[in-house]
């Protein structure tokens, strides 16, 4: 039988490399989950402006800082498609390495929707503001459509 002293020591051990065995499972995020945060950030401020166009809580200045936040992200998402990184959690369609040209135009009409709805969100014309949002939904499905597969 160990000494108190030796056991106390082997237990401290034993915490220690479970603590290092649960940081190593939970910190461990792929490229498809990274992908679906930076994509949920991008939601984070389009649909806020959504609510309020469908509702009656139109703000012009509250609408500005979503367009403006939703600018900020917008490309982020965009930057992590290395190829080979469809793991279990990822919806990326091998069309994304395989039809780069289009998958590229798909990302600049979403890119040039989100910058023409930041300009429009500064004036009072608010037809076109829903219209210009609209765009910049079009330009999510579009790509989700030829893109994106089904929930895993
Ligand atoms: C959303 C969302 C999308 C787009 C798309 C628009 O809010 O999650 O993927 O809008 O549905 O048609």
């Amino acid at each position: 039988m160990a000494t108190l002293p030796t056991r106390i020591k082997i237990m401290k051990k034993i915490l220690l490399l479970a603590t290092l065995a649960l940081l190593a499972t939970t910190s461990q995020a792929g490229p498809g989950e990274d992908r679906q945060k930076a994509f949920k950030q991008v939601l984070r401020s389009f649909e806020p402006m959504g609510v309020m166009l469908r509702g009656s809580g139109y703000r012009k200045d509250v609408f500005i800082k979503h367009a403006d936040a939703l600018k900020a992200v917008a490309a982020a998402p965009f930057s992590q498609f290395k190829p080979g990184t469809i793991d279990d959690v990822s919806r990326a369609k091998p069309a994304i390495w395989s039809e780069p040209a289009k998958w590229k135009a798909e990302q600049d009409k979403f890119l040039l929707a989100v910058d023409q709805l930041q300009k429009t969100a500064r004036g009072d014309d608010l037809a076109a503001i829903r219209r210009d949002y609209g765009a910049v939904a079009a330009s999510c499905k579009a790509c989700h459509d030829s893109f994106r597969g089904p929930m895993r």
